[in-house]
């Protein structure tokens, strides 16, 4: 009796039935490689892969005035592995808050919402806090769970993990938010209802405004019934703020630099890591957290398979990440903008954290 599934579906695959396993997905890149991009990703990529990074790189880092570099380019193999040991510092207390208010009310959560519920989720990392939401769904029905996930190494470490629950099965999808849920919404039943979880305040990379679009986007492929779990980080004092995303241990600026090493390594850059600072700053207008990586003098860039040459004055910043924090009075109004009602809202006690209950109007 086969009470537990997990399965792959990569970019460029629509086939949910294919089964993946870890280890033939291994053997296929069992081959020495160059021990300078021996960090080259474990899995293989789409061949658009290489070129959209050498576009978007190309794109963000020649902007003026102020350069850039697209945050989701900091999670690759390494980036990942970071990002995890972040959640885990005592300064950055929004994983926590994130997975303290998951564990206390993944029940009225899930009672808010009718039979059969399948569960999406946008950016799954490990999944680790979506245990909780699972679980108690599980009590009541099989369920369906499927991570959404650029990064292969955080969807075969989340598949693995939430494949061992009990009346869960997992198809985890190697797509970007939308794609990944647009393939979703197609194959499910036309009596299941879907929950879609957006959580860890990922909602915070996006501007304001690109928010809204993104969520209006995510309303488009859902029906009547679904609906959007969205935890958001709320403004607290800037000290605070500040440290989370400067931590004393360096990781958060490992994680940062981590990004320049990613372009060395697939695009044969020559970022020298050491000359550039990892940089938090409060954007007190925009209300959020800005990431920059500083250079601490004067750098001639070249990134062949960009095809780029740039140079950066001393002290020029390239801009790598946005997280905006919220006021929980602003989420209702973000909610009805963008075509869902916020039903219900639970704030941490100890970290200013909200996890939002939007219904699909
Ligand atoms: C995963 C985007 C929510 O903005 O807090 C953590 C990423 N960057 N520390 C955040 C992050 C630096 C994180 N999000």
């Amino acid at each position: 009796m086969a009470t537990r599934t997990v399965q792959t579906v990569r970019a460029g695959e629509n086939n949910a039935k294919q089964r993946a396993s870890t280890s033939a997905r291994n053997s296929a890149v069992d081959t020495v490689r160059n021990p300078a991009t021996d960090l080259a990703p474990a899995t293989p990529r789409p061949a658009s892969y290489l070129a959209e990074f050498a576009a978007d790189v190309r794109a963000s880092l020649t902007k003026q005035p102020q350069r850039e570099l697209p945050s989701k380019y900091l999670y690759d193999e390494l980036g990942s592995a970071l990002f995890e040991a972040i959640c885990v510092l005592p300064e950055y207390g929004l994983t926590r808050a994130d997975a303290r208010l998951l564990q206390r009310h993944a029940r009225d959560i899930v009672d808010a919402l009718d039979s059969p519920v399948q569960v999406a989720e946008l950016g799954s990392g490990s999944g680790k806090k979506t245990r909780w939401i699972l679980e108690a769904l599980a009590r009541r029905q099989r369920t369906y769970y499927y991570p959404i996930e650029i990064s292969p190494s955080a969807l075969a470490a989340c598949e693995k993990e939430m494949g061992q629950i009990e009346l869960v099965s997992v198809v985890g999808y190697e797509k970007t938010y939308l794609d990944g849920l647009r393939a979703v919404a197609t194959r499910r039943d036309t009596q299941d209802n879907l929950l879609v979880l957006f959580l860890g305040s990922s909602i915070g990379n996006f501007d304001r405004g690109a928010g809204d679009e993104f969520l209006r986007e995510v309303r488009k492929t859902l029906r009547h019934g679904d609906a959007l779990l969205l935890g958001t980080d709320l403004v607290k004092d800037a000290a605070t703020q500040i440290l989370a995303y400067d931590d004393p241990t360096g990781v958060t600026a490992a994680f940062d630099l981590n990004m320049l090493a990613r372009i060395n390594r697939e695009l044969g850059g020559n970022f020298v890591l050491s000359q550039f600072r990892h940089q938090a700053r409060w954007n007190d207008a925009e209300r959020r957290i800005e990431m920059h990586l500083v250079a601490r003098s004067l750098q001639e860039i070249h990134i062949p398979r960009a095809n780029l040459r740039i140079t950066l004055e001393p002290g020029e910043s390239i801009w790598t990440e946005s997280s905006h924090k919220y006021v929980t009075s602003e989420i209702d109004d973000m909610a009805r903008r963008t075509g869902f009602q916020c039903i219900d809202q639970w704030v941490d006690a100890q970290w200013p954290f909200a996890q939002n209950l939007f219904l699909a109007e």
